[in-house]
């Protein structure tokens, strides 16, 4: 069965490539596709998107912008890994698609009501500002998902602070909103997406492909490889965001646990971590799970495949 997904996210070099896989992955109806301020302000994370949905042929799926700012805090852009456009080191042609007339949190509503019940599966993967607007303002949307998978946290780790992963931690209470209303949850965190390193040989399958949305990545691998290496020691960059599409399309590709999650809201060190209890087996009406242990041949083979599906476009 076809997984109906809508995709939240903040382009952003990883959110380009998450996009790319659900396009791609035939497994994916991609119902929609909204954006939020985060790795960038929400015009630039906004025209990325469109520009993205240009460079792979996305016709026909409704893209919406939403958030400004985060709930409480100040807005803070992550320039130092994604650059003043949040997408730097690429190339972006001119928009063509145009963006609905509607808010993100309208377009995420419309889109979750007007479908049947545990049919559409939100996917995240920037700040939770939009997703905890959506709760809030229609709350029948959380019984009514399937449920959410998100990119953010980690539970033995941090990347915007020791502990705290930066989609948690700029908009901790939107997490906190999220992370407590009772929909199944997925959180793909760091400790998962640490392990999808796109080493010299997941280059090498890409640049095989040979067409210009693979070109496009190459592009943006070759950006994200200096930016993580710079500011976090890594040789190979982890690809976060597609991690998350990944296990819409097949669990299998990873490992999760049951476990409670929480977001701390009032640590002067811990402000924005995702806690995790591991003391003891989840209990029954447990609905967070984390991601742990990915098989990275099968995810990069669906990265890869998704970008041959695409094939050539013309500019
Ligand atoms: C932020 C990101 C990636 C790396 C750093 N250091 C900071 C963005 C990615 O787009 C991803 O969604 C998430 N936030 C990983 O923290
Ligand atoms: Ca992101």
């Amino acid at each position: 069965m076809v997984k109906k997904i809508i995709l939240d996210c903040d382009p952003g070099h990883d959110d380009a490539i998450a996009l790319l896989l659900a396009h791609g992955n035939p497994e994916i109806e991609l119902l929609a596709v909204t954006t939020v301020a985060g790795n960038q302000t929400i015009e630039k994370v906004t025209h990325n998107a469109l520009a993205i949905a240009r460079i792979a042929n996305i016709t026909g799926v409704p893209f919406a912008a939403g958030a400004t700012r985060p709930l409480v805090r100040q807005a803070e852009v992550a320039a130092s890994i994604h650059g003043e456009t949040g997408l730097d080191g690429t190339e972006l042609p001119e928009p063509t698609l145009a963006l609905e007339p509607i808010h993100a949190v309208d377009l995420i509503i419309n889109t979750i009501m007007s479908h049947p019940p545990k049919t559409v599966t939100l996917v995240p993967t920037g700040v939770l500002s939009n997703i905890a607007l959506a709760a809030r303002k229609e709350p029948r949307i959380v019984e009514r998902v399937k449920e959410v998978v998100l990119m953010g946290g980690g539970y033995h780790t941090g990347n915007w602070s020791a502990v705290a992963e930066f989609n948690i931690k700029i908009d901790p209470e939107a997490a906190h909103i999220v992370f407590n209303e009772k929909w199944p949850i997925t959180m793909v965190g760091l400790d998962l997406t640490h392990q999808a390193l796109a080493t010299p040989e997941v280059i090498e399958k890409i640049a095989a492909v040979g067409t210009k949305p693979a070109s496009f990545v190459l592009d943006l691998l070759r950006f994200f490889t200096k930016t993580c290496k710079e500011a976090q020691g890594f040789d190979y960059p982890p690809v976060h965001d597609p991690c998350a599409v990944a296990y819409v399309i097949d669990p299998n590709v990873m490992t999760v646990q049951k476990v409670p999650v929480n977001i701390e809201l009032t640590g002067t060190l811990t402000l924005g971590m995702t806690v995790a209890d591991f003391r003891a087996n989840a209990s029954k009406d447990c609905h967070t799970q984390v991601a742990v242990k990915l098989n990275h041949g099968y995810f990069w083979d669906l990265v890869v495949d998704a970008l041959e599906r695409i094939g050539e476009v013309e500019s």
